[in-house]
């Protein structure tokens, strides 16, 4: 056995970013809607940059409509993931791609979604697990009713409010009122945070948002005193070493912060973020990361620890998870 056959927990991975990309081609073939611009000759998804990335997600998120089709990408996805080893997966999961409608629609969604999910537990012994997020250059006012769907259907399957999207658009407090409402339900809170923002948008998002988790932080690095503050805390970061260096935060694994952020006490944990996007696995990120650092069974071990310590899910559910 190596490190990558080890069971795992990921904690950040989105919901339509999880979408192979022959499945997105399908899609629009049958819809008739010309998305050229978004795959490479060779089938992967084709950006140049972070602000791209996103707008190609969205342009492959365009065609993914209606529930049925959000329960045909989970059952697609949570198959991959069981493949690579994963047991327990919180995705995020946005109000805004799944149609933009009323609450009832949202609800639907959610319901495909979690059917989806519970068959592929049967099936495969994944656990998944929902994170519902705002997208930041969305702006506020969309946060808003991102929350209230999220807060109106906490529960057993919605576990927290997250946010993600263009860290160079508004500010973390600008989405305080969304992440209240979200902790006033109950549900345990993430942002993306010190990706492409640097060390002040982790402590916006301490400070203006009180969450539990940062989405990256790795630029943490660049600051003792938060570095402190995060060990303090208590905070765990959602890493995705792979997305970083395709996104160029670092140039190569062995120069990914993981490592350091580790050796400081920080909580790291390790996820894919859009693993087709990123041509990576979870299976991928653990070999990758064994071979940069010789990180081993005990290494791993500890990082999915943290990741079961800072699940959003119920006690009952990590203990079948465990
Ligand atoms: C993201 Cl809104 C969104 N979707 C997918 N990946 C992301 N990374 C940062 N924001
Ligand atoms: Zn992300």
């Amino acid at each position: 056995m190596t490190v990558a056959d080890l069971p795992k927990l990921e904690l950040h991975i989105h919901h339509e970013g999880a979408a192979p990309p022959a499945f997105i081609k399908q899609l629009a073939h049958e819809k008739k809607v010309d998305l050229s611009r978004v795959f490479t000759p060779d089938g992967g998804y084709a950006f140049e940059n972070f602000v791209h990335f996103l707008s190609v997600y969205e342009a492959a998120s365009s065609v993914l409509t209606g529930p049925e089709e959000f329960a045909r990408l989970t059952s697609a996805w949570l198959e991959e993931s069981a493949a690579n080893g994963v047991v327990y997966t919180e995705s995020f999961i946005s109000p805004d791609f799944c149609g933009g409608g009323d609450l009832g629609a949202w609800r639907e969604y959610l319901a495909a979604i979690e059917e989806a999910a519970a068959a592929a537990e049967r099936k495969h012994g994944i656990t998944l697990r929902g994170v519902v997020t705002a997208v930041r250059h969305f702006g506020p006012q969309k946060s808003k009713r991102a929350s209230l769907y999220a807060a109106e259907t906490a529960g057993r399957f919605v576990v927290g409010f997250g946010m993600g999207g263009d860290e160079g658009q508004f500010a973390q407090g600008d989405f305080a009122y969304a992440f209240d409402q979200a902790r006033e339900a109950g549900l345990k809170l993430t942002t993306h945070a010190g990706e492409f923002g640097g060390a002040e948008s982790v402590w916006d998002a301490l400070n203006d948002l009180n969450v539990a988790r940062i989405g990256h932080g790795v630029r943490a690095i660049e600051d003792p005193d938060l570095i402190k503050e995060l060990v303090a805390r208590q905070i765990t970061l959602e890493v995705c070493p792979g997305s970083n260096v395709v996104l160029g935060l670092f140039p190569d694994f062995a120069a990914h912060p993981i490592q350091a952020l580790r050796e400081a006490g920080v909580q790291v944990t390790v996820s894919t973020d859009d693993p087709p996007f990123f041509h990576t696995t979870m299976r991928r990120e653990y070999e990758m990361l064994a071979q940069a650092f010789g990180w081993g069974v005990e290494d791993f071990a500890e990082i999915n620890q943290t990741a079961l310590r800072a699940a959003f899910c119920d006690e009952e559910t990590k203990a079948v998870v465990a």
